[in-house]
Formats: C-alpha cells, sequence, structure tokens
C-alpha cells in the first residue's frame, strides 16, 4: 500500500492534481474539503455544523475531519492506497492519522508540499470564485482568511513529517502537466 499526502495552501492545486495522481496511481482520493462539501449539500448536521466555519474561512475542527476520514478509511478495506488531499490542516489530525495507518500495517511514504505565492493563489481564488458557486470562494477576505489560518495554523504540519524525512516541497506554479510530471518523478522515485 502507498499513501501520500498532498500539502499546500488553498488554491495551490490539491484538488487539480488529485485528480491526476488518482489516475496514474490507482489511489482512492480523500480531500476533506470535498467530503465536507458533500455533508453540507446533503443538509446533515456534520454539514451545517462544518459550514459557519468554512463560510468564515476557518479551519472546521479536528474532531470533526478526523472522523470523516476514520470512517472512509473503514469504508475503503480494498484501496491499494490512498492519496489524502487537504488533510491534515494542523498537528492533531496528522498524529490521529497515523494512528488510524498504523492499525491498517500501513504509513504515510510521502508528503508532497507544492509552494505558489500568495498573490497566485488570491489570483486563483478568486478566478475560481467566479465559477464555482462556493460559498469560501467568493469573497476575497474569506480567501485571504483561509490563506492566514494555512499561515498559522497549518503550515506546521509539514514540520511534523519533516521530522520523520518525509516531506518534499515541489513548485506549485506553472503548467499543470509540469507539475503534474514533477509530482510524478518524486513518486516514482519512492516506489522503485
Ligand atoms: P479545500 O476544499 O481543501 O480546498 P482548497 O484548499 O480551496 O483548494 P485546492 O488546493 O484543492 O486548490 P485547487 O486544485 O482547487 O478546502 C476548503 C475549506 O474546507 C477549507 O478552507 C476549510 O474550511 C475546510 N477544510 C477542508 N479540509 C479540512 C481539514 N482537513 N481540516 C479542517 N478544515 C478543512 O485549485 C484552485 C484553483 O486554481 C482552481 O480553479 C484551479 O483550476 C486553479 N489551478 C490549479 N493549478 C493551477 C496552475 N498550475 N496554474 C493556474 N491555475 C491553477
Amino acid at each position: 500500500m502507498f499513501n501520500l499526502i498532498l500539502f499546500g495552501p488553498p488554491g495551490s492545486g490539491k484538488g487539480t492534481q488529485s485528480e491526476k495522481l488518482i489516475e496514474r496511481y490507482g489511489l482512492k482520493h480523500l480531500s476533506t474539503g470535498d467530503l465536507l462539501r458533500t455533508e453540507i449539500s446533503r443538509q446533515t448536521l456534520l454539514g451545517m455544523e462544518a459550514r459557519k466555519f468554512m463560510d468564515k474561512g476557518q479551519l472546521v475542527p479536528d474532531e470533526v475531519v478526523i472522523g470523516m476520514i476514520s470512517s472512509a478509511l473503514d469504508n475503503n478495506p480494498q484501496a491499494k492506497g490512498f492519496l489524502f488531499d487537504g488533510f491534515p490542516r494542523t498537528s492533531e489530525p496528522a498524529k490521529a492519522l497515523d494512528n488510524l495507518l498504523e492499525m491498517k500495517n500501513t504509513s504515510i511514504g510521502v508528503m508532497l508540499a507544492m509552494e505558489v505565492s500568495g498573490e497566485e493563489l488570491v489570483k486563483r481564488l478568486v478566478k475560481r470564485g467566479e465559477t464555482s458557486g462556493r460559498s469560501d470562494d467568493n469573497n476575497e477576505q474569506v480567501i485571504r482568511a483561509r490563506i492566514t489560518e494555512y499561515h498559522n495554523k497549518t503550515a506546521a504540519v509539514a514540520d511534523y513529517y519533516k521530522d520523520f524525512g518525509k516531506v518534499v516541497y515541489v513548485k506549485g506554479e506553472g503548467s499543470i502537466d509540469e507539475i503534474f510530471e514533477a509530482l510524478c518523478r518524486e513518486i516514482d522515485s519512492r516506489l522503485s
């Protein structure tokens, strides 16, 4: 089993690259953003609670996302590996994820961290907001709050994996295909 984390600030291209990576490597895609948006569209209690945070550009509480990921792992016993997109975003879920994977006799193979400048992130998300219908994309103040939240709370998650020698930084600016090939080179060097 090969598990990887695609890491980076909001708008760095995690969702975009995940779609291509799961196709090439046959991994199961677990995007906490997508899982939360599904809960919101179904108007579940979890979704209603999550929405209060997401609409302000804040992170959803740890226990909510840990519970969601735990169920997703249990619901996919046949997976060849998992691609975690947008999870973990704080250190507590990072430790919880390690424990959950250990129970399945597996672990994180690599964290691929995409680096994109702040102004490019805002530009991409404002543009996506013109068509996405996402309430967290259609207001520049909320977009900037998400980026601040990333620097204050999420960026440190890379330090946690750095201690295990598992972090690789990849430039997240350039064409989608160029970035994809750079990510694949890193994965291939760990699979061979
Ligand atoms: P997410 O859904 O995870 O999404 P994201 O960070 O906004 O975007 P992503 O990096 O996937 O960018 P994308 O490929 O779409 O999070 C949304 C919210 O959910 C969070 O703010 C938080 O509230 C909550 N949440 C999610 N997970 C959580 C967790 N674990 N814990 C707590 N809360 C959580 O790309 C963005 C745009 O750029 C697209 O329009 C794309 O077309 C464009 N783009 C991509 N690559 C490009 C390139 N190379 N050049 C130009 N444009 C590019």
